[in-house]
């Protein structure tokens, strides 16, 4: 029988918008993982434009639903989490990691972007998000949460390499794979770099600048990353293929002049992620 890889993704549960789990669960699927859904919370659309949006808090669920798979004797390859709904979620994340030792703990520690926190993300979120972090083997911040989880400001000019590189290292010191996204870098390009604290590289991928921005874009990067890794390719392989797939859902949706808000169009671009081509368009640096 073939064997398949288990993922239990603590994320919310977003009907309109494309982000989280209605991203994330499509495309392991078609990298041919099996994605258990523990939603943090289910809302009507993200909370990135749209008013009125409908929240239900699942914070009693995700223990009991922790104890529920460990009665179960379910295994996971990998925990990864995502969209928190409150600070006190961090907390069941922990409990989550620390029950399943062996398997591969993912952060992707969803807190803002350019520059600013999310509207549910507080203080206090942003603060313990760190914690979380710090357990985990792999974090998949975008610049601006590098910049809460570093305590640094949001950088107001492109990052030198060198300046990208000590990021990189500071937020490796407790795991073993960092991985910062949409990083101005001082040569104008827009890149992916990430750093692999085992085998010591430091890698960049560079991404076309498109002018517009759409939610979900760094979900779907988080998710096909944590799937090429669990498909046992290499850091810049992984980091490729995620920056590659991501590029081609931001592009397709652009040229369809869509609400941004809608998220992308990655619907589409599935069957490419289940070609999963080889790819080698990295950079050490
Ligand atoms: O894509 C990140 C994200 C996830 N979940 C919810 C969000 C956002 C970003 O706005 O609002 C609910």
């Amino acid at each position: 029988m073939r064997s398949q890889k288990i993922i239990a993704a603590i994320h919310d549960l977003s009907g309109i918008g494309r982000c989280s789990l209605s991203v994330i669960m499509p495309v392991m699927s078609a990298q041919g993982m099996q994605v258990c859904p523990v939603p943090t919370a289910v809302l009507s659309t993200h909370t990135g434009g749209f008013e009125g949006v409908v929240i239900r808090d699942l914070t009693d669920y995700i223990m009991e639903c922790y104890d529920h798979y460990k009665s179960l004797n379910v295994e996971f390859d990998a925990v990864y989490s995502g969209f928190l709904a409150n600070a006190s979620q961090i907390d069941h994340c922990l409990k989550f990691f620390k029950g399943y030792k062996n398997s591969l703990k993912v952060v992707d520690p969803v807190m803002g972007d350019h520059g600013k926190p999310y509207r549910t993300c507080t203080k206090e979120l942003r603060t313990r998000m760190s914690e979380l972090a710090g357990v985990a083997d792999v974090i998949t911040p975008n610049l601006t949460e590098a910049a809460f989880l570093l305590g640094e400001e949001y950088p107001a000019e492109p990052l030198s390499q060198g300046r990208a590189k000590s990021w990189l290292a500071k937020l490796s010191e407790k795991v073993r794979v960092a991985v910062i996204t949409s990083v101005p870098m001082a040569d104008d390009k827009l890149s992916n770099i990430g750093y692999d604290r085992e085998s010591g590289g430091f890698w960049r991928v560079d991404c076309d600048f498109v002018p517009a921005a759409y939610p979900g874009t760094g979900d779907i990067f988080a998710a096909v990353l944590t799937g090429a890794i669990l498909n046992g390719e290499s850091l810049p392989m992984a980091i490729n293929r995620a920056t590659v797939f991501t590029q081609i859902t931001v592009k397709t949706t652009f040229s369809y002049c869509t609400d941004t808000r809608n998220g992308v169009m990655f619907e589409h671009a599935l069957p490419w992620l289940s070609r999963n081509e080889t790819l080698f368009d990295f950079k050490r640096i």
